[in-house]
């Protein structure tokens, strides 16, 4: 688990030099942005419920045959399981959005999940999909409560999504 700060200065440590320009500019981008990383998180702890919810709605309007008989959140069992994983998604989304920091998604969402996903027939598209709408309800909330740029929030959804994308093609 890294965040902006402590992975730009160990950068700088390996290399023995001071913060120069580059580092002060992406230093001051970080914390130009920290209201939006904030206000993103807060909703996020407040309407995780919601959004989760939400976006589940959204899959299943896009994609009903993943609750019919056949589809892989098929049964409460699995459905539940299918909305769990959305929820860790979105938890560890909020943890890289504050730290500004994907390292933490790879480390404990997306190593490892592509085989276990693979060996239980969850398929990649509808998961990279409900995440993709996961990021659309948090944008569009955050907009309603006044905030404008939603492009630093989508950053660590995107990244789960091509994380998943990629090990699948990769697979195959
Ligand atoms: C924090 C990191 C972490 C992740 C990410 C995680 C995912 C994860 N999802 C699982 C299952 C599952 N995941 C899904 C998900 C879905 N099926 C669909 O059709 C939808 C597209 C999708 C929801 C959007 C389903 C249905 C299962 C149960 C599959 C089964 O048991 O047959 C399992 C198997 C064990 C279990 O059911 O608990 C794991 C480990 N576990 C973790 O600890």
């Amino acid at each position: 688990m890294r965040d902006a700060i402590t992975g730009l200065i160990g950068r700088y440590d390996q290399l023995g030099r001071y913060l120069d320009r580059d580092a002060i500019d992406r230093i001051s981008t970080y914390y130009s942005e920290s209201s939006v990383r904030l206000a993103a998180v807060e909703l996020i702890n407040r309407e995780a419920a919601t959004i989760v919810r939400e976006a589940a709605q959204r899959l299943w309007l896009a994609d009903p045959e993943l609750i019919l008989p056949g589809g892989n959140a098929y049964t409460t069992r699995r459905l539940s399981a299918c909305l769990r994983d959305m929820d860790y998604f979105l938890r560890y989304v909020s943890y890289a959005l504050i730290a500004d920091d994907a390292s933490i998604l790879n480390e404990r969402v997306l190593n490892g999940l592509d085989d276990t996903y693979k060996s239980l027939g969850v398929p990649t598209g509808p998961t990279v999909r409900s995440i993709a709408l996961m990021a659309d309800v948090v944008c569009e909330m955050l907009l309603e409560s006044g905030v404008a740029s939603a492009i630093v929030v989508r950053a660590p959804f995107d990244h789960l999504c091509r994380g998943l994308g990629a090990t699948n093609l990769r697979a195959r």
